[in-house]
C-alpha cells in the first residue's frame, strides 16, 4: 500500500513546474507528494512556494526546505495536490479523514488546478461507506449533533485514543456521519452548507478534474 501511495505521489509531482505556487495536501498519500517535491527542491533546485493544508504538512514542508507562504499572501495557487478518502464515478469525493478538510477545501477553492492522488481501493460507486466528516464550531455542537441524529445521519463525535474530542487546526470539532451510502451528494452538501454551526463538510463535489489512481500491480491511471 505504501508503495502505491509513493508511486501516485511521485506521479503528481511531475505536474509541478518551476515557479509554481503549490497547494500541499494532507495525509499519508499527500505526504509522498510533498516528499518528492522536497527531493526536487534539494536535488534539482526546483523553485516553488508551498501553501499548506494543515499544521502537519507545514512541519513536513519546513523540514524538507520547501519555501512556504500563507494563503493570504499569494494571489492564487497554481496547483493543489491532495489525497482523498473516497471518490465516486463522477469524481465527487469525501475528504477529512485526517481532520484537515476545512483548510483543504479553502486551499482547493483558490487553486487554478486541483489533483487528487489515491489507491484504487478508494474508488467507489457511491460515497458514504467512509464516514463523512463535518467540522462544527464547538459552541452548540451538541445541538448540531442531535439535529444529525434526528435526520438519521448516525453521527459520532470524533475522539482521540484517550477519548478526548479531536480539535482541528482551526479549533473546531469533527462529527463523522456514518451514513453507509450517500445517494445524493449534492443535496446533502446543500443541507450541510445551510446548517448553522457547521463550518465545512468533507463532501468535495465537482471540485477536482484529475484523479491519479494507483493499483497494487504498480499501474497508474489518470482519470
Ligand atoms: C487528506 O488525507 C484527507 O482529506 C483525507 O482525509 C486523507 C487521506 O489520507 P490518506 O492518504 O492517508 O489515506 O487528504
Amino acid at each position: 500500500m505504501e508503495n502505491i501511495k509513493k508511486i501516485v505521489g511521485i506521479e503528481a509531482a511531475k505536474f509541478v513546474k518551476d515557479g509554481m505556487i503549490v497547494g500541499l495536501g494532507t495525509g499519508s498519500t499527500a505526504a509522498f507528494f510533498v516528499e518528492e517535491l522536497g527531493r526536487r527542491v534539494a536535488q534539482e533546485n526546483l523553485q516553488i512556494t508551498g501553501v499548506t493544508t494543515s499544521s502537519v504538512t507545514s512541519e513536513q514542508a519546513k523540514r524538507l526546505g520547501i519555501a512556504l507562504k500563507d494563503i493570504d499572501d499569494v494571489a492564487y495557487i497554481d496547483l493543489t495536490v491532495d489525497g482523498a478518502d473516497e471518490v465516486d464515478l463522477d469524481l465527487n469525493g469525501i475528504k477529512g479523514g485526517g481532520a484537515a478538510l476545512l483548510m483543504e477545501k479553502i486551499v482547493a477553492t483558490y487553486s487554478k488546478d486541483y489533483i487528487w492522488i489515491a489507491d484504487d481501493s478508494k474508488m467507489v460507486k457511491h460515497l458514504g461507506a467512509f464516514p463523512l466528516p463535518v467540522e462544527v464550531v464547538t459552541f452548540g455542537s451538541g445541538q448540531v449533533f442531535r439535529l444529525f441524529e434526528t435526520l438519521g445521519f448516525n453521527p459520532r463525535l470524533r475522539v482521540d485514543a484517550n477519548d478526548v474530542a479531536v480539535v482541528t487546526d482551526m479549533g473546531n470539532y469533527i462529527i463523522d456521519l456514518h451514513m453507509k451510502e450517500i445517494k445524493e451528494p449534492q443535496r446533502l452538501a446543500k443541507l450541510l452548507d445551510e446548517t448553522v454551526g457547521v463550518v465545512e463538510h468533507g463532501l468535495f463535489n465537482d471540485m477536482v478534474k484529475t484523479v491519479i489512481v494507483g493499483s497494487a500491480d504498480g499501474n497508474v491511471k489518470i482519470i
